[in-house]
């Protein structure tokens, strides 16, 4: 039986999932999407964050190029191939539990797809992205006009696939792919490092809260104004009322909350 592509553990309430194919750069094939939605279809109960990474040299190649040139797929057969990229990632973005993504090597293609799906992404220097996909002949189909468009906006992401500019690290963190770039003078921790330190402090957060800035905060965006603002006032009318927060902020108003300070 062919090794699992995911491997999962936990660390307290921490889900670690790693890509487990380094020898295919974790290449994602009909089996990879299907293990990724049926991890983010059920995450446990106890889980309050997770921390996605990957192993090898690199986080992901994108599409399994050589699966889709043996099965020579017909439209409809890719078309399904699409919807199954669309809910496993739409799973990991809007499954209300925050999810960050520990980068490094190249995040190209369907893997910046991937990455992108992810709430926070934490760049060891190595990491490079790019949508190869006009210079193969083929075309986005995991989500990246959606997601990767608004990160970075339409307009970069035209260039970028027209000409298929490669982005460092450095390039990507200035246009949001990376919210972290590790591994340098500026920030020696491992992305993985820093990646568990953000954990732990996003699962100290209420939960209810995690889940609404995970879960309404991208949705608000597709939403006019008007339906925006409404939809915010019922998020916080739920969040703000939630059972601890009663406690979290009588800790402020006792004095024994954090003060919110600037990082030195
Ligand atoms: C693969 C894949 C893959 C590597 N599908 N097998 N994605 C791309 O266009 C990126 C294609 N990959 C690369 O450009 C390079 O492989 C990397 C820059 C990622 C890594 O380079 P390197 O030198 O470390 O590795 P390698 O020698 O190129 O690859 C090692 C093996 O992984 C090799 O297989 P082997 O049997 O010869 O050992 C490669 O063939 C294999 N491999 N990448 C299949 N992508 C829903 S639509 C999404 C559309 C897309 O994602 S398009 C972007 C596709």
């Amino acid at each position: 039986m062919a090794a699992p592509f995911l491997l999962t553990t936990e660390l307290d309430d921490i889900g670690i999932v790693t890509l487990n194919k380094a020898h295919k750069r974790n290449a994602l094939d009909e089996e990879a999407i299907a293990e990724i939605d049926a991890y983010f279809s059920n995450v446990p109960e106890h889980i309050r964050v997770i921390l996605m990474k990957a192993q090898g040299d690199h986080f992901c190649a994108g599409l399994d190029l050589k699966e889709h040139h043996d099965k020579a797929r017909s439209a409809v057969d890719f078309l399904r191939v699409c919807q199954g990229w669309h809910r496993a990632f739409d799973k990991i973005q809007h499954g209300g539990i925050p999810v960050i993504a520990c980068l490094q090597g190249a995040v190209v293609g369907g893997g910046l797809e991937l990455a992108s799906a992810a709430h926070v992404r934490v760049a060891d220097k190595s990491t490079f992205f790019a949508l190869p996909e006009g210079t193969r002949g083929i075309f986005t189909g995991g989500g990246a006009t959606v997601r990767t468009a608004k990160i970075i906006s339409a307009n970069r992401m035209v260039e970028l696939m027209l000409t298929g500019r490669v982005l460092d690290a450095h390039e990507g963190e200035r246009l949001g792919l990376a919210h972290y770039v590790c591994n340098t003078d500026a920030n020696p921790k491992s992305a993985y490092e820093l990646g568990l330190e953000l954990a732990q402090r996003i699962a100290g957060n209420a939960v209810l809260s995690n889940y609404a800035i995970v879960s309404s905060i991208s949705r608000i965006g597709d939403m006019a104004a008007t339906e925006g603002l409404f939809t915010e006032g019922l998020m916080a009318a739920v969040v703000q009322t939630g059972r601890d927060v009663q406690e979290r902020l009588g800790e402020f108003v006792n004095k024994k909350a954090h003060k919110v300070r600037p990082t030195s």
